[in-house]
């Protein structure tokens, strides 16, 4: 199937050819076949010689549906531009195609109707003239009566070689249905129709509604007409909605593929064509469906930013029109280059950000997306319209090559001034480093940290053993060469002192498994325990504690702690009568 939007002037005879090519009823309102104006936007489809299908979204001519107009025509990338023979290129059909163009519709086709009222020369050579200077180029004109048909095989054959030259859809790109109506069916409740521009649709499919909290739920899919499990790109669809209110949507609402469109109510655009430097600061943007109002704010020659009234699903590169309702005036096409853009706070801010500006084109980049952004999850890119494609730097973040490279030699230089400045500390904590380095995530400081560094209970520091502050590490070194042949005398409390060996520093020293501490103010080396069930293995079982004592040479002060240890680690058993054995 391929959609086509009409344009045109009020009464250049779009309905009475969608009619004539269709046998459908454009005018869907009693009130608009009453007075022969289309007021609203009409949907009717007809097969093709080729066999292919074509749907038209027929729109109102008149000036004061226009609105309704640019709803019809924005989700739709090809226009059937339809001028009266009997009275030429007429306002609307001026301001109907400056919309197409604003909106950069590149296929087209010129019917010129009523030719059996005048010759149909003249308003083809005219309309010709102003579409090719348009993002339509040259279009083929056809001549034709919808009161005779003459003509009309002529443009079925032109419709079906518009049809092939449309781009393939994109099947496998998430959904972003613009609702052009929603309706109440009796049994089946709310019913919104649109133009399926990319992606599949199935019945049981959850989507997302903007500014609803949960997922919608596809009841049912109807299609030209009929019911059908799953409907693909292009093609008009009616999509039943199960247990969402009428009111909830309408026009202008989107159904979304969950998850992969972001809602902004902030855009930085570029202005299509002759940028307009006294554009008003309000205006109304529209996109797809959806009409908002805006206030404007230039940024650059050809770049403003827009505040929206509401938020809408886009993507960079959307391209988009703004029109001033006042004037009846489209004051041109946008293209959409950032969606979330930063915020313009500090003097200057402007001409900064107007400098970034000119360098985009709406093309997704993922580079310099990273480059501006330095560090984004995959998510929040995809949900601006930016594909990923290189490998996150830890969980889903990905980062600019060159700004984590400094990250990573900041994360060094914090470790080691924190090492310099709380030497007794085995390392900076991982929620410091966090702090210190602005990171948004701690697995990006977990990402970071590169031997010698590594992170060890929640601390990053040296990897290797004697990370040990270099007094600390001197003083153990002289507990061992004093201590070495007898192992469990332990130093003295003013000996402790002598050495240097305080509460904190003895702390570091146990934390880096240097010192072994029994009690307040008794340490031992490390290997101590082993040596020491060695020893009192080689007693008589069971052994008193004067008998440990004295087999290890040393004082009760040690003794006690040191068989307390061993038996709360299953090397000893302290028997009833307070003798111990040796657990083997
Ligand atoms: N003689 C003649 N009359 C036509 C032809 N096409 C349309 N008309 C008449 O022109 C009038 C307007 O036709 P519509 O088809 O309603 O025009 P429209 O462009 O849909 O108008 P809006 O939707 O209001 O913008 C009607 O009275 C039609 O009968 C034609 O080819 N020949
Ligand atoms: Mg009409």
């Amino acid at each position: 199937m391929f959609v086509v939007a009409t344009a045109g002037h009020v009464d250049h005879g779009k309905s009475t050819l969608v009619r004539a090519l269709t046998g459908m009823e454009p005018d869907r309102w009693a009130e608009e076949r009453r007075r022969g104006m289309t007021i609203d936007l009409g949907f009717a489809w007809t097969t093709l010689p080729s066999g292919g299908t074509v749907a038209f979204v027929d729109v109102p001519g008149h000036e004061r549906f226009v609105p309704n107009m640019l709803a019809g025509v924005g989700p739709v990338p090809a226009a059937l531009i339809v001028v009266a023979a009997d009275e030429g290129w007429m306002p609307q059909s001026a301001e109907h195609l400056a919309a197409l163009d604003a909106l950069g519709v590149a296929y087209g086709l010129l019917a010129v109707t009523r030719a059996d009222l005048a010759d149909p020369g003249p308003a083809t050579a005219r309309a010709r003239a102003e579409i090719a200077e348009t993002s339509l180029g040259a279009v083929p004109a056809v001549a034709v009566s919808g009161l005779t048909c003459a003509g009309l095989p002529q443009l079925r054959a032109a419709l079906d070689r518009l049809a092939a030259q449309l781009p393939a859809p994109v099947v496998d790109d998430p959904v972003r249905l613009w609702v052009d109506r929603s309706f109440t069916v009796r049994g089946s409740g709310t019913v919104v129709t649109g133009t399926l521009g990319a992606g599949r649709l199935r019945v049981g499919d959850e989507l997302e509604l903007a500014g609803a909290d949960e997922p919608v739920r596809v009841r049912g899919l109807h299609s030209l007409g009929e019911a059908r499990p799953e409907a693909a790109a292009v093609a008009r669809v009616a999509v039943n909605l199960r247990g969402t209110p009428r009111d909830r949507l309408g026009r202008g609402d989107a159904l979304l593929t969950p998850g992969r469109f972001h809602h902004t109510d902030l855009v930085d655009v570029r202005l299509a064509g002759d940028p307009a430097a006294d554009l008003p600061a309000t205006l109304t943007l529209h996109v797809g469906s959806a009409a908002v109002p805006v206030r404007v704010r230039p940024l650059g020659p050809d770049t403003v930013r827009l505040r929206l009234a509401r938020p809408l699903p886009l993507l960079v590169g959307d391209r988009a029109l703004l029109r001033d309702p006042g004037r009846h005036h489209v004051s041109g096409g946008v293209r959409v280059l950032d969606v979330a853009p930063p915020p313009l706070g500090r003097r200057g801010a402007a001409a900064a950000r107007a400098q970034v500006l000119a360098e985009l084109d709406g093309r997704p980049d993922l580079a310099g997306e990273l480059r501006r952004r330095r560090l984004i999850r995959a998510g929040a890119l995809i949900r601006m319209g930016v594909p990923v494609h290189a490998e996150p730097v830890a969980g889903d973040w990905l980062a600019d090559p060159a700004h984590w490279r400094g990250l990573g030699e900041r994360l060094t230089e914090e470790v080691a001034r924190h090492a310099r400045e709380h030497p007794l500390e085995p390392g900076m904590p991982v929620d410091a480093l966090r702090q210190r380095l602005a990171l948004p995530d701690r697995v990006l400081v977990e990402a970071l940290v590169r031997p010698p560094l590594r992170i060890h209970a929640g601390r990053v520091g040296a990897a290797s053993a004697n990370a040990l502050p270099e007094p600390v590490a001197l003083a153990v070194r002289r507990v061992r060469a004093e201590y070495g042949d007898r192992p469990f005398r332990a130093p003295e409390a003013d000996r402790l002192v002598d050495l240097g060996l305080g509460p904190r520093e003895i702390g570091a020293a146990v934390r880096a498994g240097a010192l072994l501490r029994l009690a307040d103010n008794v340490v031992l080396l490390p290997d101590a325990l082993d040596d020491a069930v060695r020893v009192l293995a080689g007693l008589p079982q069971p052994f008193t504690l004067s008998a440990a004592r004295q087999a290890l040479d040393t004082t009760r002060r040690v003794a006690v702690p040191l068989l307390e240890l061993l038996d709360r680690r299953g090397a000893t058993r302290r028997l009833p009568d307070d003798a111990r054995i040796v657990v083997t």
